[in-house]
């Protein structure tokens, strides 16, 4: 369902439109009824001749209460554009406008109320007013219906008119993405918090957990216009019952989002467009209150790149907010000056998460920039950042070609530098892992990485033919590499026991000879049996024998070892060594 919002002149007669085509009262506050003047937002919804539904999103008129026009515009499709054909334009039908542009609506219709009220002739002046003052705005083209909420005069013309915007205004887009700023909050009675406001980006539903300006919250249920629903998609009011959250802690310009897929931000760089009727620029520094979503935020302006941004054009800057938010590249900001309460201007958010200093930065939409000013940066990440997903570069990164050649390089001089035995990744970082093993000419194995074409001789090595001819009564590893010497034990090509190197066969042979023992003696032998059999002294016989145990071919009993689970058989047939 479209939403529409009106925007207006105070007593321009947008609420009495709205009641007119939907039979509901947008204004539903006491005051408002009595001061016949609309304060806060106001919502109703009908459905058009075509069958399409219409949701209204009614704003104030009155400059006092802009801030609430402002939390109203955000986030809806189109607007109904109303000017008094008595009156005329006036200075918020002026100031409405030029928000409707800084927020980016781009499809809309105007009315022309309380045509009752005037004659034809005065009618058609009007109308050609307006459509002077509409040149060069998105409403240049839009049609101008006279209308009557009195009488009723014009208010078929005015539902077809809206079905052909509501036709002609493209979908609210699912990125997967959903954010809902919360325009009300509210306590209902039995149901505890509920939020309303307009869905964009994507999907909610019904048990889903969901992140409530930095609680995590689960939406009890979902409904839209009073009617429940499991989901509901992006474009329509929505009514939010929260559990897990009091409704005091929640307010207008909160957003409901997915957590994980947003990185709420107090900084952020935007372009800002300075409208042509400021009479003063806007200089190096100020501060501002930013509308954005549906909230209103004091926000530090730095200009970047040039002094000051002259009325009428458009520079770049960079926002301070005093909380953290969830943005994304493409929303639409409203800056606005407390102190002489004006609109300034507005403009794009451009990069959530600058990196580069205000001096240095020159922000624009791009994903590549993005990618280039963090070299790295996780797909998680840049989706958060951008709103776009990418395929990785690299393992679970994207990367720019430059921070990957440096990684490249990088690596490729710690693997040469490390030699024939191989750097051991574990002295690398997650990423420099990931480039190792992505490079041709580097080959990982075993838990370490060596230049492609440098052979594995590790196999060969002197040490290992030394044990092998030492037998039971080995050399030291005095003098051998200590890297080599823990890969050797790694790769089990020799075996170390209380400080005393082996070869795994002098191991095997030992066990064949305490099995033939134990054959003959069941009972057990001692060490002094086994040193005696063995013809080697202690200081061999006893890491022997504990090697044995340790690996469950004997087990100790007393002073004695027996068999242990896996003691070898004796073949009948082979003869002692
Ligand atoms: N005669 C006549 N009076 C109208 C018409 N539309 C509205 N009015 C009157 O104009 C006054 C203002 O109407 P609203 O609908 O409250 O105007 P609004 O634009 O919503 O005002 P704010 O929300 O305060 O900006 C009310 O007294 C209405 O009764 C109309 O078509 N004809
Ligand atoms: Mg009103």
């Amino acid at each position: 369902m479209r939403v529409v919002a009106t925007a207006g002149h105070v007593d321009h007669g947008k609420s009495s439109l709205v009641e007119a085509l939907t039979g509901t009262n947008p204004d539903r506050l006491e005051e408002e009824r009595s001061r016949g003047m609309t304060i806060d937002l106001g919502f109703a919804h009908t459905t058009l001749p075509s069958g399409a539904g219409i949701s209204f999103v009614d704003v104030p008129g009155h400059v006092r209460f802009l801030r609430n026009m402002l939390a109203g515009v955000g986030g809806v499709d189109a607007c109904m554009f109303v000017i008094d054909a008595g009156e005329g334009w006036k200075p918020q039908s002026e100031e409405h406008l030029r928000i409707l542009e800084l927020v980016g609506l781009a499809h809309g219709i105007v009315a022309l109320t309380k045509a009752d009220l005037v004659d034809d002739e005065w009618l058609a002046l009007q109308e050609l007013d307006v459509r002077d003052r509409l040149q060069g705005t998105f409403l240049a083209d839009a049609p101008i219906v006279p209308v009557s909420a009195a009488t009723g005069h014009g208010l078929d013309e005015l539902r077809t008119a809206l079905d052909e915007l509501v036709q002609s205004t493209p979908a609210s887009v699912d990125r997967g993405r959903p954010r809902l700023w919360i325009d009300r909050v509210f306590a209902a009675k039995g149901s505890g918090t509920v939020v309303t406001g307009t869905l964009t980006g994507g999907e909610l539903h019904a048990d889903q957990q969901v992140d409530a300006a930095g609680r995590s919250v689960r939406i009890r249920g979902v409904q839209s216009h009073g009617q429940s629903h499991a989901t509901i998609g992006p474009g329509n009011r929505v009514a939010l019952n929260l559990a897990g959250v009091d409704h005091g802690d929640l307010q207008r310009g909160d957003a409901i989002t997915i957590a994980r897929q947003w990185r709420p931000t107090a900084r952020f760089d935007a372009s800002l467009q300075v409208l042509h009727t400021l009479r003063h620029h806007v200089s190096r520094r100020g501060a501002y209150l930013a509308y954005i979503g549906s909230g209103e935020f004091p926000v530090k302006v730095r200009v970047l790149g040039t002094d000051a941004i002259a009325p009428g054009s458009t520079g770049l800057v960079r926002l301070h907010l005093s909380i953290a938010i969830a943005l994304q590249p493409g929303d639409r900001y409203v800056l606005r000056e407390s102190g002489r309460d004006e609109t300034v201007g507005g403009g794009d958010v451009l990069d959530v998460a600058p990196v580069l200093p205000a001096s240095k930065a020159r922000p624009d939409r791009s994903v590549d920039r993005v990618i280039s000013e963090r070299g790295w940066v996780s797909v998680d990440d840049l989706e958060a950042l951008t709103g776009e997903r990418r395929e990785p570069t690299i393992d679970r990164w994207v990367v720019s070609d430059e921070a990957l050649r440096t990684a490249e390089q990088a690596v490729r001089t710690r693997v040469d530098a490390a030699g024939e035995m191989g750097l051991d990744l574990a002295e690398l970082d997650e990423r420099q892992r990931a480039v190792a093993a992505s490079l041709d000419d580097i080959v990982v194995a075993s838990g370490r990485a060596r230049p492609m074409g440098s052979a594995d001789t590790l196999d060969q090595h002197p040490y290992i033919a030394a044990l092998h001819a030492g037998g039971l009564t080995p050399p030291s590893a005095d003098g051998v590499d200590k890297l080599a010497l823990r890969e050797l034990l790694r790769r089990r090509l020799i075996v170390e026991r209380d400080g005393i190197y082996f070869h795994p066969d002098a191991i095997d042979h030992v066990a064949m000879v305490a099995a033939r023992l134990l054959h003959d003696q069941p009972e057990g032998f001692t060490v002094s049996e086994l040193r005696d059999t063995l013809d080697v002294s202690r200081k061999y016989a006893l890491p022997l024998v504990n090697e044995l145990d340790a690996r469950g071919i004997t087990r100790r009993r007393g002073d004695v070892r027996v068999a242990g689970p896996r003691l070898p058989s004796v073949d009948a047939g082979s003869e002692p060594a």
